[in-house]
């Protein structure tokens, strides 16, 4: 994490430029957003298990979007999983839930506790290695209605997550998502900023990450 991310976090230690261990809640100090980070939401052991539990359980698959006209495998695997009817649309794809495993409903009433909303849904994201990334977008589908609640857990190697205003471009933000930690967006988060994973030439470890999430209308 650099001095510039840094300064936007309270529960930093400016000193050696890293986040306070001992933090259990970083709130990302940046306008128009309401962001939370839980460094080490689950332990080192919880996380490795949940890590393979996950490679294991969940159906992935391999969605393809349109990019100019030409058709192109999506940077990363996916799967969808929630109540029934809960079905989600993004990129021109349209995903119809698998069911809660036990796994993911014991994630979800985890995050649920802390986000404090009842999450219905959950996307889950497998980055293979480093050529895998999520580009600018911000989580505004009409399904997830208005100031929409994002519980985001991640598993393995460590990624860069990026932010930038919608509409001052010099606004900018950072957080180094690791291997079982949290982040909550809320408020009007979605409606100011996008977030991206970027692609990387570092040699990264497989990455998953879920976003709970709340569907409202189904598409
Ligand atoms: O992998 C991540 O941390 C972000 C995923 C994401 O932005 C999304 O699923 O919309």
């Amino acid at each position: 994490m650099n001095a510039i991310q840094g300064d936007l976090f309270s529960g930093f230690d400016s000193a050696i430029n890293e986040p306070k261990k001992s933090a259990e809640k970083e709130v990302l100090s940046i306008p128009d957003a309401d962001i939370t980070f839980y460094h080490n939401f689950y332990n080192q052991q919880e996380s490795d298990e949940l890590f393979q539990t996950l490679f294991k359980e969940i159906k992935w698959r391999q969605d393809r979007m349109k990019i100019f006209g030409k058709e192109v495998n999506l940077p990363r695997e996916t799967a969808w999983y929630g109540d029934r009817n809960k079905s989600y649309k993004f990129s021109g794809i349209h995903l119809d839930p698998e069911p809660w495993t036990p796994t993911l409903l014991q994630l979800k009433e985890k995050a649920e506790k802390i986000a404090k909303v009842k999450f219905n849904s959950v996307l889950l994201n497998l980055y293979r290695d480093g050529n895998d990334g999520i580009s600018w977008h911000s989580d505004a589908e009409p399904e997830l209605g208005s100031n929409p609640v994002i519980g985001s857990v991640s598993f393995g190697g460590a990624r860069r997550f990026m932010f930038r205003h919608k509409h001052d471009k010099a606004l900018k933000a950072e957080v180094e998502l690791t291997h079982g930690s949290l982040l909550v967006m809320a408020g009007a988060t979605q409606h100011f900023w996008q977030h991206q994973i970027p692609k990387t030439s570092k040699k990264v470890q497989p990455r998953i990450n879920l976003t709970f999430r709340v569907i409202g209308h189904s598409c």
